[in-house]
């Protein structure tokens, strides 16, 4: 029993670790981003806020049937398409301040044109 628990105890201390070695690892600046058609809660959050001249780390993950994709031109980023269920993880590093819009580009449903949102690097 005590033998157990010592393994379940070192067992979760590594995990632990690598988690924390993981999030330091991205900690410059992380913003989770779902993915939904609009008339399912469209983009979640819609706003983003981020600081000027930090590295971003966007991940993009799609909690919907179908397929969409992500597209922010200002600053030259996108995931062409992130199929339904999957997760897209992109990398940028906003160099000038202003609020710059992202969309969806790929035709997911009637309501595609509305599903936007906005970057604001402050
Ligand atoms: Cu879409």
């Amino acid at each position: 029993m005590i033998a157990v628990i010592i393994v379940l105890i070192s067992t979760v201390g590594v995990v632990a670790a690598i988690l924390g070695a993981e999030s330091y690892r991205s900690s410059a600046y992380t913003v989770d981003l779902i993915a939904r058609a609009p008339e399912r809660g469209n983009w979640q959050p819609r706003h983003v806020t981020v600081p000027v001249g930090e590295k971003v780390t966007m991940r993009i993950r799609n909690v919907d049937t179908v397929s969409h994709g992500f597209a922010l031109p200002a600053f030259d980023v996108a995931a062409p398409e992130i199929k339904a269920g999957h997760v897209k993880v992109i990398e940028f590093t906003p160099d000038r301040k202003g609020t710059f819009p992202f969309m969806c580009t790929v035709w997911c449903s009637n309501h595609h044109m509305d599903m936007t949102g906005e970057l604001t690097v402050e």
